[in-house]
């Protein structure tokens, strides 16, 4: 007997960012080539009954063989941080290729480049980090590296080894809305970071406790209103990653009923967790230590507001993973080095979706749909993606997230499949999980064991902005 498709997910209700409808799904050749009831045999069968078929997750902001400013390199590769994000439901993600000062950028894009092959699990692009806008690195690097389909960029206004000078994001505004790209951005003040934390460190304040403290919403509030600002006089689109606060939301929210090119994100830890959390014994803490830092639980209620109200546009993780018991990563200075040394940064791809479902579906905060769109379709259009990725469509490709709803899991790192050795949402209760990710046609997560070898992801070329 012939079949018509590769694999059948069969009796699922398939969710995408606009509706919600009972389809079998046909796949051939890794794409989608189905979209119906009673679809014919396949080689494979997926059983959905009582499950969710939605597209495979799109982590549109994570840290993946990065090595920082200081040299300490992320604890996940292409592979361990690939298998992680596969087993909570995400197919794609777009880490960063980082310039560090007096590199040209389109070495360093060769050099994450060589880094993932081989090595990367699921699919992938690179967002490139600019933080030396040299005359020929905004002149011939940048427009080769978007023509070959990186069509975004980070810049940083804080960290001395980072940060631009408001004139030099202007200059990669110009570039960057010249070739159509996105400019994401860290917006956090970076004088105001400093002199408060001088204040706290000449107070004796140097526990990790005390890191929120250092880097006030007002700082955030303040560049974010900035950068927006700039973009806007250089004429280019403008991304605001990581929004922790009300003070960052506010000129988000204006600049929107303007009209005016500007996104933003925010990631789950900011929606699920709190300065509070840091109330720890000794070194514990500094698991808790990422920029912007955890804020309030008023903040915490205004992010969700934001996403459900359409101000906030995707949420990404933001792992940057680091391990609490490792000389490599938060230990990098001893137990006792104060916050100010300490590696920014927390893990979160695996369990983005998960706690986005349980948090906002489950919870009532989000439909399905808007889960669907804040997690894949979303990023998949703004980075480029789309409809090859973030959609359940005729020759989209076959990667979907089938999940049930119903299924409850007490957080528990000892079950991640990341490189980390914590994940600040231990013991959180939860419901709904993966019961199987599907990436180009292939099941890679049964629900019980990873499937498929490093080096199947592949490189996605992704196009600029449509205007
Ligand atoms: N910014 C990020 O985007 N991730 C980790 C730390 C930081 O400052
Ligand atoms: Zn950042
Ligand atoms: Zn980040």
């Amino acid at each position: 007997m012939t079949t018509a498709f590769d694999l059948v997910v069969r009796g699922g209700t398939v969710v995408t960012d606009t509706e919600t409808r009972r389809l079998d799904v046909g796949v051939r050749d890794g794409r989608i080539a189905a979209l119906g009831e009673h679809l014919g045999a396949a080689v494979r069968e997926v059983d959905a009954a009582g499950r969710l078929v939605m597209p495979g997750g799109v982590d549109a902001h994570c840290h993946i063989a990065q090595r920082s400013s200081s040299g300490l390199m992320t604890a996940d590769d292409f592979f361990t941080g690939g298998v992680s994000a596969a087993c909570g439901g995400t197919t794609t993600f777009v880490p960063f290729a980082a310039q560090h000062r007096g590199q040209r950028l389109r070495d360093v894009v060769a050099g994450y480049h060589r880094a993932a092959e081989g090595r990367a699990f699921i699919d992938y692009g690179f967002h490139l980090i600019v933080s030396d806008p040299a005359e020929a690195v905004l002149r011939e690097d940048l427009p080769d590296l978007v023509a070959q389909g990186c069509p975004s960029l980070k810049v940083y206004m804080t960290y001395e080894a980072l940060k631009l000078t408001d004139r030099q994001m202007l200059d990669v505004f110009a570039a960057a809305a010249r070739l159509r790209a996105m400019v994401l951005v860290h917006a956090e003040n970076s004088d105001a970071v400093a002199w408060q934390t001088s204040r706290l460190l000449a107070a004796g304040h140097t526990e990790p406790r005390h890191h929120p403290a250092s880097r006030p919403a007002l700082a955030e509030g303040e560049a974010t209103h900035r950068a927006i600002a700039l973009a806007g006089l250089a004429g280019a689109a403008v991304f605001i990653v990581h929004v922790s606060c009300r003070q960052a939301l506010a000129p988000i929210i204006q600049a929107k009923a303007e009209g005016r090119r500007v996104w933003a994100e925010t990631c789950p830890q900011y929606l699920l967790l709190s300065a509070a959390d840091m109330d720890r014994p000794g070194f514990e803490m500094a698991k808790f230590i990422c920029s912007p830092p955890l804020r309030s639980a008023p903040d915490q209620a205004a992010l969700w507001e934001a996403l459900s109200d359409g101000t906030l546009d995707l949420v990404a993780s933001d792992h940057a993973p680091y391990r609490l018991h490792d000389v490599n990563g938060k230990l990098a200075h001893g137990a006792d080095a104060p916050f100010t040394s300490i590696p920014n940064g927390m893990p979160g791809l695996e369990l983005r979706l998960p706690l986005l479902f349980s948090e906002g579906v489950v919870k009532g905060r989000l439909t399905a749909s808007q889960f669907v769109a804040l997690t894949s379709t979303n990023p998949a259009r703004l980075y480029g993606m789309y409809p090859r990725k973030g959609a359940i469509a005729v020759g989209s490709d076959a990667d979907l997230a089938v999940w049930d709803p119903d299924r409850e899991v007490v957080v528990s790192h000892a079950a991640l499949h990341d490189a980390m050795d914590y994940t600040p949402f231990e013991g959180l209760r939860t419901t709904g999980w993966p019961a199987c990710t599907i990436s180009r046609g292939e099941i890679v997560w049964d629900g019980r064991s990873v499937h498929g070898d490093a080096g199947r992801g592949r490189f996605v070329a992704r196009a600029p902005l449509e205007h």
